[in-house]
């Protein structure tokens, strides 16, 4: 049996995200056309006869020595301490630069395998001819699959590569385990993802959500809970804020009418119901956060 865990490192959008979710089958880690949208060490796991891969997903290696970068470096660094193996993810749609320089740098001083996926086939073939000579020149020692993470090419063979260099040993989780995310973790986050994916720019970096509470009509929030056969979904209440920096964030994301909030409630009921045996009912609202609480009080919020 292989057992290995597999830090996922690259640059902001690279497609990290989008990958662990193709690789594990499931919606474990939320994903976005704006960078640093992980910022968390998020764990996906994939059991087959041949072993067990324990993914963790990592935020967007970031050059910056903005309090939040540096925190989300952190980040990156613990899970390099704490894996057998890198899979690094390279955006064959850019161009190397600094960062990208950056992240070969750190990855130079890893010991362990190192697999890279060279992300993003489906769009431009071309870049993957400069993207794999950047990995030869830089990460000589790794092994290279190009890959779709999106529409699934490749997605096999990197499979393959990554358990025929895992090391032999025992499964980590329980072989039906798709994630460690606690059920409110997962909930915060998807309603996160639909309210970055509802506004632009800005926003995004500020914004986190508070669950404050997840009630059930079943027995408990257990994910491997059934509906009774034949019979009606349980229903799970949650309640949330969707806590942003000013006043005139709020604005934004409230919308005119309330239009726009409501439409990322309906969106995020939609998904919560895909991931959670139950009719969803989300209770959902902005909040301008307090002044003045603002730095470290906030990063524990930001990045947990
Ligand atoms: N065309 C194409 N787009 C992709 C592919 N993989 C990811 N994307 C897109 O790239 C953007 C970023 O994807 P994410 O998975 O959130 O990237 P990430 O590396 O996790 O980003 P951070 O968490 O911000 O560091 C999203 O718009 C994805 O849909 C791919 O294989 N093909
Ligand atoms: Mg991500």
């Amino acid at each position: 049996m292989k057992s290995a865990t597999i830090a996922i490192i690259g640059r902001p959008s690279a497609g990290k995200s989008t990958l662990l979710n193709t690789l594990t089958g499931y919606k474990v880690s939320i994903t976005a056309a704006v960078p640093q949208t992980t910022r968390n060490k998020i764990r996906g796991i994939v059991t087959e006869q041949r072993g067990q891969l324990v993914f963790i997903d990592t935020p967007g290696w970031h050059d910056s020595h903005r309090k939040f970068n540096l925190r989300m470096m952190d980040l990156i660094s613990a899970a390099l301490g704490e894996t057998d193996m890198v899979l690094y993810v390279s955006d064959t749609l850019r161009p190397a630069g600094a960062e990208e320089l950056a992240v070969a740098e750190r990855l130079k001083r890893f010991s362990g395998p190192i697999v890279a996926a060279l992300n993003k086939t489906d769009v431009q073939p071309n870049g993957l001819e400069a993207a794999a000579r950047f990995v030869h020149e830089h990460l000589p020692q790794a092994e290279i699959v190009p890959v779709s993470a999106l529409g699934g090419a490749g997605i096999g063979q990197l499979k393959t590569q990554l358990f025929a260099l895992a090391p032999e040993g025992e499964a980590l989780y329980p072989g039906d385990y798709y994630t460690d995310q606690a059920p409110e973790f997962r909930a915060a986050e998807i309603i996160r993802e639909q309210a970055i994916a509802a506004c632009r720019e800005e926003i995004p970096h500020v914004l986190y959500v508070e669950i404050a509470d997840m009630e059930n009509s079943g027995t408990g929030t257990d994910e491997s809970e059934k509906p009774p056969p034949g019979g009606k979904k349980p229903r799970l209440w949650i309640r949330a804020f969707i806590m942003v920096e000013s006043e005139s964030q709020k604005g934004i994301l409230v919308g005119a009418g309330g239009l726009r909030i409501k439409s990322i409630r309906v969106a995020a009921q939609k998904e919560l119901g895909k991931i959670f045996p139950y009719r969803i009912q989300l209770d959902l609202r902005v909040k301008a956060r307090p002044r003045g609480r603002r730095e470290d009080g906030l990063l524990n919020k930001l990045i947990r």
